[in-house]
């Protein structure tokens, strides 16, 4: 998608600090972090949101949480972390290419605002 902020961060158009990245997803630091730890992990196939996940990117999605958790321990949550999907307006969803935040570093709270 020639107009996605996250599709231009996928091939460099947009900068990013990039800390992992494979054939199917990358992951980077949030550029306006809630916690002392916030990444993002996305898939570098444009999906819109999660309402746009068919059964033949279930597999993906499961990558994406492997990697997130991956990702989490060399981040050194050991204490635990929060994964964390916003799906459209009332999700808060304000990029339109399928994400998920992994927040940690803080004791998190519930319920989310
Ligand atoms: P949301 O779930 O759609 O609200 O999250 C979008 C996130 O993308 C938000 O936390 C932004 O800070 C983050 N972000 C970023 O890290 N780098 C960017 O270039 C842009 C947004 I645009």
């Amino acid at each position: 998608m020639s107009d996605c902020l996250f599709c231009k961060i996928i091939n460099g158009e947009i900068p990013s600090t990039l800390i992992y990245e494979d054939e199917k997803v990358i992951a980077f630091k949030d550029i306006s972090p809630q916690s002392p730890v916030h990444f993002l992990v996305i898939p570098k196939e444009h999906i819109e949101s999660a309402d746009f996940i068919d059964k033949n990117k279930v597999p993906l999605i499961g990558h994406i949480f492997y990697v997130a958790s991956k990702i989490a321990k060399e981040q050194g949550l050991e204490c635990g972390y929060r994964v964390v999907n916003n799906c459209g307006n009332h999700g808060g969803q304000t990029v339109n290419h399928i994400h998920f935040h992994v927040l940690g570093g803080r004791q998190m709270m519930w319920p989310p605002g």
